[in-house]
């Protein structure tokens, strides 16, 4: 019964979402210039005061642009409040979605430069950037002209196929989750690398540590020592410590996380699934050598990732407030 209603709904989704690929029509670098020529410096002068006070916000600011994308695409859906906890942000996934107000405040000073022209999607993917260069990571041009969307649902994160891809994915299902939205394995191996900043909570990988397959054990692919270590720091059931991403760089974007994740303590199951597949294993490798491509190949993939399911032209609006729908 149940795999015969699959093969009917797989089809709807995969075509659903061929409109979500990464295209992004009507998307360009500059789509400002001259509708507000200095919006691009009004965002960066935002994030340098921000990051000046509170550096810790560059991993949840640079994950919000992942999570906002994957979901109905790049359009702002991710920031928008719901009075009955209806809206995505409040999904399970966003645990650690937190700078909402940081985007609050960059629309505040375009709005008092620029009425009405900049929108919150757009913001989101500048932030995005800026906050991978303030912690020395690449620069990349952002291509802007995103329109804001008015849809965002609770279950929408959620959903075992289109949703975010959950924490313990394995490679087959990463592979999956990106191509649906046409991202590659390359992009998949190459945007992981974000967890080079960051913190995750502990519930987030603490059945590595404590009940892997429900019998007490640990996660025979994480290294014994990382294992001991990152006990100390989460108990049982623990649901309120954050750990440190990248440990030893956090702070950092670099290519310290692909070192780690060779030496089997990437953090997550889905940083240790990349080890799971010849192109992403190569990957890792290259990655940490002497002619490392990675901070080349993460703005390329950040722009097709920007791209994803972008509403452009006349389609959604530019939000007034990107909490709320005009
Ligand atoms: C490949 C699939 C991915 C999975 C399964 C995944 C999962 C996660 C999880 C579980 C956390 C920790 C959340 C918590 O417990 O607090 C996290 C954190 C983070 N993720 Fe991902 N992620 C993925 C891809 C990405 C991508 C594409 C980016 C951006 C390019 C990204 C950027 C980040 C950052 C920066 C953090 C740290 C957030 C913070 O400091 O609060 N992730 N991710
Ligand atoms: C990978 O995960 C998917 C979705 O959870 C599951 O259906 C599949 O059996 C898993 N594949 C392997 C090889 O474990
Ligand atoms: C480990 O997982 C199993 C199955 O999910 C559960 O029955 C058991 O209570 C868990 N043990 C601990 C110590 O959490
Ligand atoms: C920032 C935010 O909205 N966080 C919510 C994420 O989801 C959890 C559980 O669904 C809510 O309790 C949080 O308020």
């Amino acid at each position: 019964m149940a795999s015969s209603k699959h093969s009917f709904v797989l089809p709807i989704l995969v075509i659903a979402l061929f409109t979500l690929q990464a295209e992004g029509q009507g998307l360009k670098v500059g789509f400002y210039d001259k509708s507000c020529p200095y919006a691009e410096k009004i965002v960066s002068g935002v994030v340098s005061q921000v990051m000046a006070v509170a550096p810790s916000l560059s991993g949840p600011l640079l994950r919000m642009h992942f999570h906002d994308c994957f979901i109905r695409g790049c359009d702002g859906s991710v920031l928008l409040d719901s009075a009955t906890k209806q809206s995505e942000k409040f999904s399970p996934p966003n645990l650690s979605l937190r700078g909402f107000n940081i985007i609050d405040r960059v629309k505040t000073a375009l709005e008092s430069k620029c009425p009405g022209v900049v929108s919150c999607a757009d913001i989101v993917a500048l932030v995005a950037r800026d906050v991978t260069f303030a912690t020395k990571g690449p620069f990349w041009e952002v291509e802007t002209g995103r329109r804001d969307g008015k849809v965002s649902l609770f279950n929408d994160p959620i959903n075992p196929v289109t949703g975010l891809p959950p924490f313990f994915s394995n490679i087959t299902f990463l592979k999956q989750s990106f191509a649906l939205r046409g991202l590659n394995t390359k992009d998949l191996v190459v945007l992981s690398g974000g967890h080079t900043i960051g913190m995750s909570h502990c519930s987030s990988f603490d059945s590595r540590l404590y009940n892997f397959t429900g019998k007490g054990d640990t996660d025979p692919t994480m290294d014994p020592n990382y294992i001991a270590r990152l006990k100390l720091k989460c108990k049982p059931k623990d649901q309120t410590t954050i750990v440190e991403l990248d440990p030893g760089s956090f702070k950092t974007f670099d290519d310290s996380y692909y070192r780690l994740v060779t030496k089997r303590r990437g953090l997550l199951q889905s940083d240790a699934a990349l080890l799971d597949d010849p192109e992403t294993k190569a990957y890792l490798v290259q990655a940490t050598s002497h002619g490392s491509t990675f901070f080349k190949d993460f703005g390329v993939s950040m722009v097709k990732m920007g791209r994803i399911g972008v509403l452009t032209g006349s389609q959604g609006e530019v939000r007034k407030v990107c909490t709320k729908i005009n």
